[in-house]
C-alpha cells in the first residue's frame, strides 16, 4: 500500500487546495488504498522528510522502495500502472500526457502567481497595481483553456489524469469569480467534484483538517 504525506493542519482548512489532494483524488479514482502520513511545517523540513522530497515539501509517495515527489509525476505514475487514468491508444495517451503538463506549466503559473500577491505581497503598496495584471495572464488562460473544451465534457475524449489535474489547478481560484466568467468552465469543475472518487478524496482531506481542530 502507498503512502503519502500531506500537512497535519491545512492552511487551506480542509477545503483541498492543497496538492496531496490531486494525489488522493487519483489513488481513488484508479481504486488504490493509501497510508497518509500527516506533517508538521516544522517536520517537512527535518532531515527525515527532506531525504524524501528535497524541497521539504508535501505530496510525496511511497511504495516498495520507491520514493517520488512532485504531484504530477506522481499522478503520471499512477495513471501509467493502473487502468482509468490515461487512454490505452498511445496517441490518445500522449495526447492526455501533453494536458497534464499544461495544466501544470501553464495554466497553474499564473494561478500560483495571483496566490503569492495576494497572500505573500498583498500588504505592498505595489500589489493594487501589480494585481491586476497578474490577474490578466490568469484570465488570458482561461479564456484559452475555456475555447479549447468549448461544449466538450472533457479536455480531450474520456475523463483522464489531464483532467484530474487541470480540475485540481481551476479549483485554486476559489472566490475569485475568474472560473466563472466562463460558464463551460464552471460546469468542467463542476463535472470533476462531482466524481465519487474526487468526493472520497476530498472527505479524506477534510476529515484530518477536522481532526487537527
Ligand atoms: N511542484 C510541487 C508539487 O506539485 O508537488 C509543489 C509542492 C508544494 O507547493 N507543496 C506545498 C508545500 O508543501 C503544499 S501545496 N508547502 C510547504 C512549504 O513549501 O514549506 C501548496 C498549497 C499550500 C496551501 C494552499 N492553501 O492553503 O490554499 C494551497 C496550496
Amino acid at each position: 500500500m502507498p503512502t503519502i504525506t500531506a500537512f497535519a493542519t491545512s492552511p487551506d482548512r480542509g477545503r483541498g487546495l492543497a496538492r496531496d489532494m490531486r494525489v488522493r483524488w487519483a489513488l481513488e479514482e484508479v481504486g488504490l488504498p493509501y497510508d497518509v502520513r500527516l506533517l508538521s511545517f516544522a517536520a517537512m523540513k527535518e532531515p527525515a522528510h527532506l531525504a524524501l522530497h528535497p524541497f521539504g515539501q508535501i505530496p510525496t509517495y511511497e511504495e516498495d522502495g520507491l520514493v517520488l515527489f512532485e504531484s504530477g509525476a506522481i499522478v503520471l505514475h499512477i495513471a501509467e500502472r493502473h487502468p482509468g487514468l490515461l487512454p490505452a491508444d498511445p496517441n490518445g495517451r500522449a495526447r492526455a500526457i501533453s494536458w497534464m503538463f499544461a495544466a501544470l506549466n501553464t495554466i497553474e503559473p499564473p494561478i500560483v502567481e495571483r496566490q503569492n500577491a495576494i497572500l505573500a505581497e498583498g500588504k505592498e503598496a505595489w500589489t493594487a497595481q501589480r494585481l491586476p495584471l497578474v490577474e490578466d495572464r490568469v484570465r488570458r488562460r482561461l479564456a484559452e483553456l475555456a475555447r479549447h473544451l468549448g461544449a466538450a465534457e472533457w479536455l480531450d475524449g474520456a475523463f483522464s489524469a489531464a483532467d484530474l489535474l487541470m480540475v485540481t489547478v481551476l479549483r485554486r481560484l476559489p472566490g475569485s469569480g475568474l472560473v466563472e466568467e466562463h460558464p463551460n468552465l464552471a460546469a468542467y469543475v463542476a463535472r470533476g467534484e462531482a466524481r465519487p472518487a474526487y468526493q472520497r478524496a476530498f472527505a479524506a482531506q477534510l476529515a484530518v483538517f477536522e481532526a487537527s481542530n
